[in-house]
């Protein structure tokens, strides 16, 4: 008997599929529309095997979908702008539109290799002009409808690089490639309004049901929404020159103002400024809280600094009570209004201030008896009533907030409102690899949108990267045109486009793409929402957020009528590996051995292959190639084949968790194929297909796997669909000859289809069935034959009990042990410790030993 050949049958069936065109999309098929995506790769150079496992669970996904009788639309394209590119044109002198191309075709080579279901006459690359020419109209039209704006925003400046970092860029306040203190610099820049929406997206997350709860969580923290009092200080005595006699402050917590004992300014503050006109102390300080990076992140973990102004105001409940005014480092200008009350009582940042400045704490919230329990290193945030505060006494937190803005309403010095933490998207690049933005800038006229017809703007080719800034704003010719208007010596606009707006939309360009608008919006709606969206969870907040608000802005405008983006959301777990490390004899240092160049010598011990040294095994850490861990997925490809790979990827771990890398996962992963075709090729011999015995235990079984493989795939529980597989596999090894062995193999064939495709086709055509497996309808479970013989099996850890599964009776032992690896009791129980030994009573009971 032959073993099964992989590289002959992937060559064959990936052929065989794009002959037929098998995966092409229908827009005008009658059947029922699934749209399953995974998030689009940046072209970095090569596929790495998270790719593999995103993209493989979404293919058995689309497969099955397809089996079911469903039109897929199951796309691929390029994430293709962005750094990235630009950072390798500096180094080594190529131009960003090469190097992209380049890694383009290298990784759809690979991916092509691994026999994705994947339709791509829909392919689409973000970095060439007819994708970012058509992202170019959708700007004109947010443009047109007051969705963009322009405004002065303080942006990371590297003084040397003379650049704008992005957030991530900077690294403990210096610029990632320079090392340069980053300064706070105001440029003028683009933003979308997707503030307007902050309810909107807010109250759609509701609708959300089939997205993680977590990611849903991190998004409405993210968009924050607060309300709270904004209410007015009076300065007490002289008003400084230049400024206002009084202030605004926003705060959640008006039922702790009796224990308010200072107030706080942020340093770009309108009275911050004035005061800083006079007072050359207090400008320096102003400057140094300029220093240090911009995000809210930065902020909190930077020193708190104050400032005395000298300057008081009155407690608006206590008009007898001054509070001295500080400029803090740790006040955002762009949140609520720009300056607060400080409660140290009951706020960890205002109370590590007012130790520093030996201000007062106050405790005005308390739980039962502990009123004069003083306040010490930590704020107390917990419930309680209120205390040390009046007429509010004895309140609750709730009653105390509705107290306070009530009386703040009736006497006219506040107002309840509501407060959203979510910004206005700033869009604006400084950079060369990314859409640019269609404006032209005109002295009398201002900034115009470029005309439709003279869209696309494209990027210029003839750029160098040798010095610093960006090219396109030193570009000889690019940037000079006629205003469109008055048709006097205008400039383009030279910034381009967020890279996050290339993939806010780039799933409707999939579902239509005409070539003379970004989209048809019947064609689109066929298509959307995506019903099953497939990524790392890296992605949870800001493209998700990002790509509904597009989305909505569409709908808004009335161009697609689709509200969200995304029905079903999964975030999938990273694929890890062993580190190895020895230690440089002189430093000490710790020098990474490639975990591939690891092996174990005859006394046990762990060792470097090729050298034979000693090494020692560091911890299972997310593959990455500063630690010489990754596993190349081409590598895998060569030795294993497409199937074993793909099948790896979804065994051992279920799909939200790691997946731990190991030589002998895939290797069992192998051996399985090979079982498979040893079934296949068989039953290939045995008799036609006839009615079967209606109490056949091969059949019965078969149609219990059946109904769970079909609803272990519905949730996306791979390894559990797995664990199925082999039980029936195991049990078709043993099961005599016979119409119902027969059923059963067939069955098997196609419940593998999904995840080993190409062992699947090739099996088909050996048992002789009609056409592809790719085009066969999905078995149905038969509900008469799901009743069945079972018994209990206990499942142990360490001897202790965890858990118990029903299983077919007289089920081997590898079918059993993967059975109960797969349930989720079991892996948390074991919480990824390696496993030492495994004993299992058929019939009775599992102990695994860790
Ligand atoms: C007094 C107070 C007392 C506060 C207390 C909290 C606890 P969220 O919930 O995130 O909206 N705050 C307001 N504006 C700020 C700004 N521009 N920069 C830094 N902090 C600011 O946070 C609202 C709280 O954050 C507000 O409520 C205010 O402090 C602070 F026991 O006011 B609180
Ligand atoms: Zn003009």
């Amino acid at each position: 008997m032959a073993r099964f050949d992989h590289e002959a049958a992937e060559r064959r069936w990936q052929k065989a599929w794009d002959d037929a065109e098998s995966f092409r999309a229908n827009d005008s098929s009658a059947k029922p529309k699934a749209y399953v995506l995974e998030m689009f790769p940046y072209p970095s150079g090569r596929v790495h095997i998270g790719h593999v496992r995103n993209y493989t669970m979404g293919d058995v996904l689309a497969r099955m979908r397809r089996a079911q009788g469903f039109e897929v639309l199951h796309p691929m394209g390029w994430d293709s702008f962005g750094m990235p590119a630009e950072n390798a044109a500096m180094e080594r002198g190529i131009h960003p539109g090469g190097w992209t191309r380049a890694n383009i075709a290298t990784m759809r080579a690979q991916l092509k290799r691994l026999g994705f279901a994947l339709d791509w006459s829909r392919e689409l690359s973000t970095c060439e002009p007819d994708y970012y020419g058509q992202e170019q109209a959708l700007f004109l039209d947010l443009l047109a409808a007051g969705l963009v704006y322009r405004k002065e925003s303080a942006v990371n400046w590297d003084p040397v690089d003379m650049t704008v970092l992005a957030n991530e860029q900077v690294i403990d306040g210096r610029g990632w490639r320079s090392g340069a203190l980053v300064e706070r610099r105001k440029l003028s820049q683009w933003f979308l309004r997707i503030t307007d929406f902050a309810e909107d997206l807010l109250a759609g997350l509701g609708t959300l049901n089939a997205w993680p709860d977590k990611v849903r969580l991190m998004q409405e923290n993210w968009i924050g929404k607060s309300q709270g009092l904004q209410f007015t200080f009076q300065l007490d005595g002289t008003v400084p020159q230049g400024a206002a006699g009084h202030f605004d402050v926003f705060t959640t917590r008006p039922d702790t103002l009796f224990g308010a004992s200072f107030a706080a300014i942020a340093a770009d503050h309108p009275l911050a400024q004035a005061l800083a006109a006079n007072n050359p102390v207090l400008a320096a300080f102003v400057e140094e809280c300029r220093a240090g990076g911009t995000s809210a992140a930065d902020i909190e973990t930077q020193d708190k600094k104050g400032f005395d102004t000298g300057l008081s105001v009155i407690h608006p409940l206590d008009q007898t009570v001054r509070l001295p005014v500080f400029i803090a480092n740790f006040v955002l200008m762009d949140y609520g209004t720009g300056a607060i009350f400080g409660c140290p009582g009951h706020d960890q940042r205002d109370l590590d201030f007012a130790r520093k400045y030996q201000l007062p704490v106050t405790r005005v919230v308390a739980p039962a008896g502990e009123e004069n329990a003083a306040i010490q290193d930590e704020a107390y945030v917990g419930p309680g009533l209120l205390c040390h505060s009046a007429w509010l006494d004895g309140m609750t937190v709730d009653a105390g907030k509705a107290a306070v803005i009530g009386r703040a309403e009736a006497d006219g010095w506040g107002k309840g409102v509501t407060q959203f933490r979510l910004r206005d998207w700033g869009v604006s690049r400084q950079r060369y690899w990314g859409t640019p933005i269609p404006v032209i800038h005109c002295n009398d006229c201002g900034a115009l949108p470029v005309p439709r017809a003279s869209l696309p703007i494209m990027l210029p080719e003839d750029v160098t990267f040798d010095v610093p800034g960006n090219p396109l704003d030193r570009h000889p010719t690019w940037k000079h045109v006629d205003c469109p208007s008055c048709g006097k010596p205008a400039r383009r606009e030279t910034d381009t486009l967020d890279t996050f707006v290339n993939s806010s939309w780039y799933f409707i360009r999939f579902a239509s793409a005409p070539g003379d608008r970004p989209f048809d919006p019947v064609v689109a709606a066929q298509w959307l929402p995506v019903g099953q969206y497939i990524g790392g969870v890296e992605h949870a907040i800001l493209h998700l957020l990002y790509a509904r608000f597009w989305t909505r802005a569409l709908q808004h405008i009335g161009m697609l009528d689709v509200a969200e983006p995304f029905a079903g959301l999964f975030t999938q777990g990273m694929v890890t590996q062993r580190t190895a490390f020895k230690r440089n004899k002189k430093t000490n240092n710790i020098v990474w051995v490639a975990t591939n160049n690891v092996s174990s010598n005859n006394a046990g011990w762990s060792v470097e292959s090729d050298t034979k040294r000693r090494v020692s095994l560091g911890r299972v850490e997310k593959m990455s190639k500063s630690k010489k861990n990754v596993i190349d997925p081409d590598d895998m490809l060569g030795r294993y084949g497409a199937d074993a790979l793909r099948w790896f990827m979804l065994s051992d771990s279920p799909p939200e968790r790691d997946l731990a890398w190991s030589e002998a996962g895939i290797d069992g992963a192998a051996r399985f194929i090979q079982r498979v075709w040893r079934l296949a090729e068989t039953e290939a011999g045995g008799p036609a297909d006839s009615q079967p015995d209606s109490d056949d235990k091969a059949l019965r079984l078969l149609h219990r796997i059946i109904a769970a493989v079909t609803s272990d795939i519905d949730r996306l529980q791979f390894n559990k669909a797995v664990a199925r597989l082999y039980e029936l596999v195991s049990a078709l090894e043993r099961a005599p000859a016979g119409a119902g062995r027969r059923a059963g193999v067939i069955g098997l064939v196609q419940m593998v289809a999904p995840m080993a495709p190409h062992l699947a086709e090739e099996a088909w055509a050996t048992l002789g069935q009609p056409g592809m497996v790719c085009d066969a309808t999905w078995p149905l479970a038969d509900p008469a034959l799901l009743i069945e013989d079972t018994v209990t099996i206990a499942i142990q850890v360490n001897g202790k009990l965890k858990d118990s599964m029903e299983a077919a009776k007289g089920m081997d032992k590898s079918a059993i042990e993967a059975m109960a690896l797969g349930r989720d009791k079991v892996v948390r129980a074991l919480a990824a410790q390696p496993i030492r030994k495994i004993i299992v009573v058929p019939d009775r009971l599992v102990n695994l030993v860790v």
